[in-house]
């Protein structure tokens, strides 16, 4: 059996042209910066936190943390505010630079929004909420598009002092109540309309669902408008968003706030229960978030930085939002969606905005690599530098076409690993850096301290070693608890070895100290007492140039007690039959073992995929297990019908 992180033996040196001037330009300096971040640790975040940020009291102590309890504090004593962090310390030297360069739906529809209208649009709607009866610790609502607005919104929260919780716009009204209920939200900012793909998205609508029930806790709503599509006002509740902010001053005195205090709750689901609200602070995370940002895609003062994820999940809100404008960066805001109106939609946006640092997810890769390289290479997209990924493990196959057709291997990629709750990346080469090996996270961020534990919980040392990934120690962008249940946070994270944060996920570490995600351990499969990876298996599925995705879930087999269910999209072109049933089977013997078969192979038309991406395995389990009746709520998948079409296709499956 291969390894189970499946290693790939390919080693690509970050291109001169992106070593040249980097902040960061060779391995001495990163592992002199790493060691220093660990084995001096005190010193490195002070020394971080002096250069990234501005407090208007100094902190006393860098750090204090139990990993037992669950009590992390950092940057004791300081005070200051994410809002004047992102804002007020350019306007001398960057007033007029533009803070987000927002494309539309439709192909060049531009708005630039400097960084003196940013801070303008804030102050005034955060007066408007502070008028409102909005205080610190209170907790708004965001409901919205990809608009600049919704930045803007994030930003007046915090410049008050109330906690934001965005809601991605994908959720439906269900979801929206859950978490509104579950913080008790004051507020709701949401917009009329949004936009994706030539689509409608009826926030506005949602959010009315949502309240329809009595018993919330909003006092009021504020409504931009985006599309001018009419929608309902409730009197006495709903007020548009011009019409708060109209007599409202520029100028809105910021909230001093502890570096500890909460800037935002965001909601995730783990493998049970309902989703928890997970908590942000001011100091730490803004500075995790700008540090990476920077020294990650080595951002330069006039890098268009284009991170075309959503706002509405955290990296979003950590690389769209929060570390770029910290970093006083142009960040681009991408309103559509990469194949809208057709796989070129990126690389066409890269070149008209001249775009220098470009960051998505493999999903997204997959799925525009599918439909044919001249959809990339009829744009020049010469101005690239950086290429990130982000999300989930990326098969090397699908790697090195973002290397070497995106990027025509001028480019450095990095693939950043991280989770909602660490609120910034861990593991991540930088991109002026360190060596790249395709389908790799590479090596650990600075402060970053993690380890590899058998499942008794022992820690694995050396290299060459597959188990699974914990954290050491606190780093500053570490979540602090989960809103309103700090046990659910200590058990989730901090129980299962005690003392350690645990991630969630495999990994393997190489010879070489990389580390390879192997995926959730919630998804490893046990075949024959053999324990497989299912990214492994659904990597060497990627890898046969017929298959755009594949998504690979355990059944209960008499004999192995697992058995191997293989979903499988086709790319444009290739047509299901045996032989590429077969053809398949024999690919994943060959790069894995023949344990690793799969059993079964369905060919589909789709995955079900959340609207971040992520396939949902939980219902792709249920029909693989022969319970298609159990796979519960589909509302909240970008496209429910694949649900059904995948049900109705089991028969086929060979
Ligand atoms: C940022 C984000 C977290 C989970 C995480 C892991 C997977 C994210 C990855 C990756 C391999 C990467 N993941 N990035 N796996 N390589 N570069 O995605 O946060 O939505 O909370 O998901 O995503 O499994 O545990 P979140």
């Amino acid at each position: 059996m291969a390894d189970v992180g499946l290693p790939v033996d390919e080693v690509y040196e970050p291109p001169a042209r992106v070593r040249e001037g980097a902040l960061v330009a060779d391995m001495e300096t990163y592992r002199e910066m790493y060691r220093r971040s660990v084995e001096d640790r005190d010193a490195f975040w002070r020394e971080m936190a002096e250069r990234f940020l501005t407090f208007s009291k100094p902190f006393d102590r860098v750090v204090e943390e139990d990993l037992y309890t669950g009590k992390i504090a950092w940057f004791i004593g300081g005070k200051l505010n994410a809002s004047v962090q992102c804002l007020d310390r350019h306007l001398a030297a960057r007033g007029d630079k533009t803070a987000i360069l927002w494309e539309g739906d439709e192909p060049g529809t531009n708005r630039r929004v400097t960084y003196r209208e940013l801070s303008e649009m804030v102050n005034r709607l955060a007066n408007a909420l502070r008028r409102r009866g909005v205080r610190k610790g209170d907790r708004v609502a965001i409901y919205m598009g990809m608009v600049p607005e919704l930045a803007a919104a994030m930003l007046a929260c915090a410049r008050i002092g109330a906690i934001h919780s965005v809601i991605f716009g994908g959720f439906s009204p269900r979801s929206i109540r859950d978490r509104i209920d579950d913080s008790t939200c004051k507020a709701v900012i949401t917009q009329d309309e949004g936009r994706r793909g030539g689509r409608a998205v009826p926030l506005k609508a949602n959010v009315d669902e949502a309240l329809a029930e009595p018993g919330h806790s909003v006092e009021f709503c504020i409504v931009y408008r985006h599309t001018g599509t009419p929608v309902n006002m409730v009197a006495g509740r709903d007020e548009w968003w011009h019409d708060a902010v109209a007599n409202e001053p520029a100028e809105c005195p910021p909230e001093q706030m502890d570096s500890e205090d909460p800037l935002f709750i965001l909601y995730t689901s783990g493998s049970t229960g309902k989703p928890k609200g997970v908590l942000h602070t001011h100091a730490g995370y803004l500075l995790h978030v700008m540090c990476s940002h920077k020294y990650v895609f080595d951002i330069r003062e006039d890098d268009i930085y284009c991170c075309a994820a959503d706002v509405g999940w955290i990296t979003g809100h950590s690389y769209i939002v929060y570390g770029p404008l910290g970093n006083g960066s142009t960040t681009v805001m991408f309103e559509s969606i990469p194949t809208y109106p057709d796989a070129g939609r990126y690389w066409d946006m890269v070149d008209r905005l001249g775009i220098t640092v470009f960051y998505t997810a493999p999903t997204a890769i997959r799925a525009i690599a599918r439909e044919g390289n001249e959809h990339v290479t009829k744009y020049r997209r010469t101005s690239l530098r950086v290429l990130g990924t982000v999300g989930e493990p990326i098969n090397p196959e699908a790697w090195r076409w973002y290397f070497n057709v995106v990027g025509e291997g001028r480019c450095s990629i990095v693939d950043t690993y991280w989770q909602t709750e660490t609120g910034g990346h861990m593991i991540s080469g930088l991109a002026g850096a360190t060596p790249m090996k395709p389908g790799s996270g590479s090596l650990p961020f600075f402060g970053v301290q993690p380890c590899v534990v058998d499942e008794e919980g022992r820690e694995l040392e050396g290299n060459g070693v597959t188990g699974r990934l914990c954290m050491k120690a606190s780093w500053p962008g570490m979540m602090r608890t989960v809103y309103g249940d700090h046990d659910r946070f200590v058990q989730t994270y901090l129980t299962t070895y005690p003392g350690k944060y645990f991630t969630g996920d495999g990994c393997h570490r190489d010879k070489d100290g990389y580390y390879w995600i192997t995926g959730r351990v919630d998804d490893v499969l046990n075949v024959s007492g053999h324990r497989l990876g299912t990214a492994e298996i659904e990597g060497a599925l990627v890898g046969h140039p017929a298959v755009a995705e594949a998504a690979v879930v355990g059944y209960p087999h008499d004999i192995k007690g697992t058995g191997i269910y293989a979903y499988v999209m086709l790319k444009a072109g290739y047509t299901a039959s045996d032989e590429l049933a077969k053809e398949l089977r024999d690919a994943v013997r060959r790069e894995i073992s023949a344990i690793a078969t799969p059993d079964r192979i369905q060919f589909v038309e789709g995955l079900p995929k959340t609207r971040s991406g992520k396939i949902m395995r939980r219902i792709l389990r249920k029909i693989a297990e022969g319970e298609p009746e159990n796979v519960g709520d589909v509302t909240t998948l970008a496209d429910p019908a694949v649900v059904r079409d995948i049900i109705e296709g089991v028969g086929r499956a060979r």
